[in-house]
C-alpha cells in the first residue's frame, strides 16, 4: 500500500527534481524517445443521462455537440484503417452511454472490437459500467483495455457527478481486471479541483490491484453549455507535476497525455514527454472536441526527436 503521505511528498517537491525523478524511472521501465499515437472514435453521441459536469455529450446541457446512435461496424473499420495508416497502433472506441448496453449495440460493439484486434491495433472501448459477464465476453473478443476514469478524489468526485458514484466506478474497474482486460483509469485537471484532490486521485490509482496499465491525464476541454464551460485553462506544469507523479507511482503504466493538447505549445508537450508521458491522442478530433491535426504531431514529433511507438 502506498501512503497518502508519500504521494503527497512526491507531488510537492520542487518540479525540476520531480521530473528528474520521473524520467529515471521512465528510463527503467521504457523504451525512450517513443510516443505511443492511440486515435478515438466517438461510436455513439452524446444524449448520455449522466450529468459528468465537464461533458458535453451529457443530455443535461445545452452543448451543441453532433448527436447519433451507435456507428455501423463498418463505419467504425473505416475509422480505424484511416487511424492506422497514420500510424496510430491504439484505437479506442468511445460511447456516451451509462453503461454497456444489452442484444444487437452490444453485440455490433464485440464485432468492432474483433475487427479492430484483428488489424493488429490494440483495442479500447469506453462506454460506462459493465456487468462482469459483459467484461467477460469483452475480452473474449480480443479487447486490449477498457477506459473507466476515476477523474478526481472521492470527495471532489459528488461536485462534477451526482449520477453515480466512485464505488461505481471502481466495481467496473474491477470487473474489467478480473476479466484479464487492461485497466486504463486516469483522471481531469482544471475542474476547479486543488492539489489534495490530484494527490488523492493518484494515490487511488497508484493502489489499484493491480495497477492500471494505462493511465490517461486529461487537462478539462471547457465547452460551452456545461457548467464547467467557463473555467480558465489549467497551469500546464499542473499537468507536468501530475504526468510526473504518475510516472513514478506507477512505473510501468502507459502515460497518455490526453485532452487538452490543443491548448499546451511544443514545450509544454516536451516537459511533459521529459516528465514520462509516452502516449498521445493524435487525429484533428478527440470525441467531440479539437485536438492537434495528424501533421501537428509529426511536426512535435520531428520538433522532439521523438517516434511513434510500433
Ligand atoms: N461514457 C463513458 C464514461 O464516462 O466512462 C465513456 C466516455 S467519457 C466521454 C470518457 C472520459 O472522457 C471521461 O471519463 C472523462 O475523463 C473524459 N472527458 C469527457 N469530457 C471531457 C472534457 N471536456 N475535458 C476533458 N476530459 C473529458
Ligand atoms: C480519456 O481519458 N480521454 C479521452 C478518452 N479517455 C476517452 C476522451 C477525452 C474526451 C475529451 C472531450 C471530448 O472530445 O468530447
Ligand atoms: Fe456520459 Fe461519459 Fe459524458 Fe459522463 S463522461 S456524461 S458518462 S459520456
Amino acid at each position: 500500500m502506498i501512503s497518502l503521505e508519500s504521494v503527497t511528498e512526491l507531488y510537492n517537491q520542487p518540479l525540476l527534481s520531480l521530473v528528474y525523478e520521473a524520467q529515471t524511472v521512465h528510463r527503467q521501465h521504457h523504451q525512450i524517445d517513443a510516443v505511443q499515437m492511440c486515435t478515438l472514435a466517438n461510436i455513439k453521441s452524446g444524449r448520455c443521462p449522466e450529468d459528468c459536469k465537464y461533458c458535453p455529450q451529457s443530455a443535461r446541457y445545452p452543448t451543441d455537440v453532433e448527436t447519433y446512435a451507435l456507428l455501423s461496424v463498418e463505419q467504425v473499420i473505416n475509422q480505424a484503417k484511416d487511424a492506422k495508416q497514420h500510424g496510430a497502433t491504439r484505437f479506442c472506441m468511445g460511447a456516451a452511454w451509462r453503461n454497456a448496453p444489452e442484444g444487437e449495440e452490444f453485440e455490433n460493439v464485440l464485432q468492432m472490437v474483433e475487427a479492430v484486434a484483428g488489424m493488429g491495433m490494440e483495442a479500447c472501448v469506453t462506454m460506462g459500467m459493465l456487468r462482469p459477464d459483459q467484461a467477460q465476453k469483452l475480452a473474449a473478443a480480443g479487447l486490449t483495455a477498457y477506459n473507466h476514469n476515476l477523474d478526481t478524489s472521492e470527495s471532489f468526485y459528488p461536485e462534477i457527478i451526482t449520477t453515480r458514484t466512485y464505488r461505481d466506478r471502481l466495481e467496473t474497474i474491477k470487473y474489467v481486471a478480473e476479466a484479464g482486460i487492461q485497466v486504463c483509469c486516469g483522471g481531469i485537471v482544471g475542474m476547479g479541483e486543488t492539489d489534495r484532490d490530484r494527490i488523492e486521485l493518484l494515490h487511488t490509482l497508484a493502489n489499484l490491484q493491480p495497477q492500471p496499465e494505462s493511465v490517461p491525464i486529461n487537462a478539462l476541454s471547457p465547452v460551452a453549455g456545461t457548467p464547467l464551460g467557463d473555467l480558465e485553462a489549467v497551469d500546464p506544469l499542473v499537468l507536468v507535476r501530475m504526468v510526473a507523479t504518475a510516472r513514478v507511482l506507477m512505473p510501468k503504466a502507459v502515460v497518455r497525455l490526453s485532452a487538452g493538447r490543443d491548448r499546451l505549445s511544443v514545450s509544454d508537450q516536451a516537459l511533459c514527454f521529459l516528465a514520462g508521458a509516452n502516449s498521445i491522442f493524435s487525429s484533428e478530433r478527440l470525441l467531440t472536441t479539437s485536438n492537434p491535426s495528424w501533421q501537428d504531431d509529426i511536426e512535435l514529433f520531428e520538433k522532439l526527436g521523438v517516434k511513434p511507438k510500433k
